[in-house]
């Protein structure tokens, strides 16, 4: 993996579940009450808006949202896309953390689950407004084996180390039978250049070898699983 996503996040920081509030007083400074400061005695926010709670832990450029689609839920529903859910948002760091240590990674997720990670306010749907002149880049993995590709995804997409970072929507995770996918989502899929870009930084990141494909998501909406790659690198 390149140095530069590995040092997005120091070894204390990766293990550091409950991180105490630090500022350069070394105490919290409870008259501040700005923005994103913490009020003390102030209501818990709701899991799915970002955190006020930023001002001691170490934001991050965006928030973004886990979403989650459960296989048996998925069974039933009659519309694709209605039994996915946002699951929690997160702004800082510390925050990646706590989630992602406590949620099952890909490997120990139930077969035909589908794991998101994108950025606040944007829905991981070819229809979501943000996503629609989008695509995505796809990785295959033998099943069980994408753990660590997963997270090096999450870490190069939070920590903004792409060069065309605006691009990127989020990252979703499907388990599946035959295999395991991960997708990258892009938000102009006719920028080709910015594309290939993102795709060969992507597959540097990962120390992915073989060939990925990206597919536009308005042929994904005419043809569904008929789309073909638009890129291959
Ligand atoms: P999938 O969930 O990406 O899984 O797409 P996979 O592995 O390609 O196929 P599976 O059948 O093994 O699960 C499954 C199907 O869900 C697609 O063929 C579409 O019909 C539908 N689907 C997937 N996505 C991401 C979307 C979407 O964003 N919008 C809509 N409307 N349908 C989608």
């Amino acid at each position: 993996m390149e140095e530069s996503v590995k040092s997005t996040f120091t070894a204390e920081e990766e293990q550091n579940q409950n991180p105490k509030p630090t500022n350069v007083e070394g105490g919290i400074e409870e008259d501040e009450t700005e923005e994103g400061e913490i009020v003390e005695g102030e209501e818990v926010t709701s899991s799915l808006k970002p955190s006020k709670a930023i001002s001691m832990a170490h934001p991050l450029e965006n928030s973004w949202t886990f979403w989650f689609d459960n296989p048996s839920a998925k069974l039933k529903q009659a519309e694709w896309g209605t039994s996915m859910r946002p699951i929690y948002t997160f702004s800082t760091v510390e925050e990646f953390w706590s989630i992602y240590n406590n949620i099952h990674h890909p490997s120990t997720l139930v077969l035909r689950a589908d794991l998101y990670c994108f950025k606040y306010q944007i829905e991981p749907k070819w229809e979501d407004p943000i996503c629609a002149n989008g695509g995505s880049w796809t990785a295959n993995f033998p099943r069980g084996k994408c753990d660590t590709a997963w997270l090096y995804t999450l870490l190069a997409m939070i920590g903004e180390q792409f060069d065309h970072g605006n691009e990127i929507c989020g990252a979703v995770v499907n388990v599946r039978n035959r295999q395991d996918k991960i997708a990258l989502w892009t938000k102009n899929a006719a920028d080709e250049a910015a594309q290939l870009n993102i795709g060969q930084q992507w597959k540097k990141f990962l120390d992915y070898n073989d060939s990925i494909g990206f597919v536009f998501h308005e042929d994904s909406r005419k043809l569904d699983k008929a789309a073909r790659n638009r890129y291959t690198i």
